[in-house]
């Protein structure tokens, strides 16, 4: 790999922080209720340099946008005139933020202000983001992560279809409907429309408890499935080792890991077969490179949550890396979206993480 370049100096000046709701191509219907809307904090870090660094956050719902927008206040009094070294910036906020703990909106706002910063860095250096992490820009293998909810077989089926759209070879189908008799025939709905070779995720969102994931994992292990993700309560890490012990099918977990420490937590536990960190949550860039290296050390493939346009970067430099997830849901505030060709994500050849806001969208999509 080529030596990692070395970052330009910047100084934090401002950072602020805008919500909009963004129509979804699809709708997201999951076992934990329907999500229409893409509730996006967009973050501007401004540096004195002229530079300005950018993120979203993925709220979950629009008033989260609120309190993770006050937290980022915070943020940029404690950052203000310090110099742009994430890691310190990091370690920082974590001392001034210990009281409350690195948890829940304020951990979302540290590493919204986070990967912010890393846009910024490479921006300045004129490089995109994966070249300031000593990587290239390459495909990433990547499945299609929109739609696929609960809902009845033939609209599934007609779903799969247009997802595998841009030569997509895997998907994810959302599960947890009351019976297992429903789960099988929304699997079987979507396994008659994709062709051989295509996997397929299935992502149950902690709908179940440890005694019917056995059940439904019997029967899902019939299946061919690539991963069976979130079968139980995130944190029930003694729970998830029995599945991952029981079924043959990888039990996928990550997207609730809560820092580097827990995503260790979880493979002390031998709680999974597979990880998939989401960038929010593990803390950031910085929390990223965290997971992508204790994920090589323990030789687990990782693939990534949400964020695909800065995962992609993020994905080209872990030596683990299996798949991105691929979303749609900030290409319509967005200047250039991520493109996926032949199912793979193009990481973009343009300074930072690639992600510009388009601003008449921003303003009509406001709230
Ligand atoms: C998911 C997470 C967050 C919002 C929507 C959907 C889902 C996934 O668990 O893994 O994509
Ligand atoms: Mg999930």
């Amino acid at each position: 790999m080529p030596q990692k370049l070395d970052p330009p100096a910047l100084t934090v000046r401002s950072v602020s922080a805008v919500g909009v709701e963004v129509p979804m191509s699809y709708a997201l219907g999951t076992s934990r209720g329907r999500i229409t809307k893409a509730p996006l904090l967009l973050i501007d870090v401004e540096t004195a340099e002229g530079v300005t660094g950018r993120a979203y956050l993925w709220s979950y719902f629009p008033r989260a946008m609120v309190a993770i927008a006050s937290i980022l206040k915070e943020v940029e009094e404690r950052t203000k005139g310090q110099r742009v070294v994430p890691s310190e910036l990091w370690g920082r906020l974590a001392e001034r933020f210990a009281l409350i703990g690195v948890q829940g909106v304020v951990r979302m706002a540290m590493a919204g202000f986070d990967v912010a910063c890393w846009d910024a860095l490479a921006t300045a250096a004129g490089q995109p983001l994966v070249r300031l992490l000593g990587g290239e820009p390459r495909g990433i293998p990547a499945y299609n992560s929109c739609g696929l909810g609960l809902m009845p077989a033939d609209a599934l089926a007609d779903e799969t279809e247009k997802l595998l759209e841009r030569g997509f070879r895997a998907i994810k189908l959302r599960l947890g409907y009351s019976t297992l008799a429903e789960d099988l025939a929304a699997v079987h709905a979507v396994k008659r429309r994709i062709p051989d070779g295509v996997a397929l995720m299935v992502d149950y969102n902690q709908a179940l408890s440890l005694d019917e994931a056995l059940v439904r994992g019997r029967a899902l292990d019939r299946e061919n499935i690539a991963w069976l993700e979130e079968p139980i309560r995130h944190d029930d890490y003694a729970g998830a080792a029995l599945l991952t012990r029981k079924l043959s099918a990888p039990i996928q977990i990550g997207e609730n890991f809560s820092l580097v420490a827990g995503m260790q937590n979880a493979l002390n536990a031998k709680a999974c077969d597979l990880v998939m960190p989401d960038l929010e949550r593990i803390g950031g860039v910085t929390g990223w490179l965290g997971a992508a290296a204790l994920a090589a050390e323990r030789k687990v493939r990782m693939s990534s949550h949400l964020y695909s346009e800065v995962s992609a970067h993020l994905m080209a430099v872990t030596p683990t890396a299996h798949f991105l997830e691929y979303v749609d849901w900030a290409d319509m505030v967005v200047q250039e979206p991520l493109r996926i060709v032949d199912g793979e994500a193009v990481i973009p050849d343009r300074p930072g993480s690639g992600v510009v806001w388009d601003k008449v969208a921003v303003e009509k999509f406001r709230v």
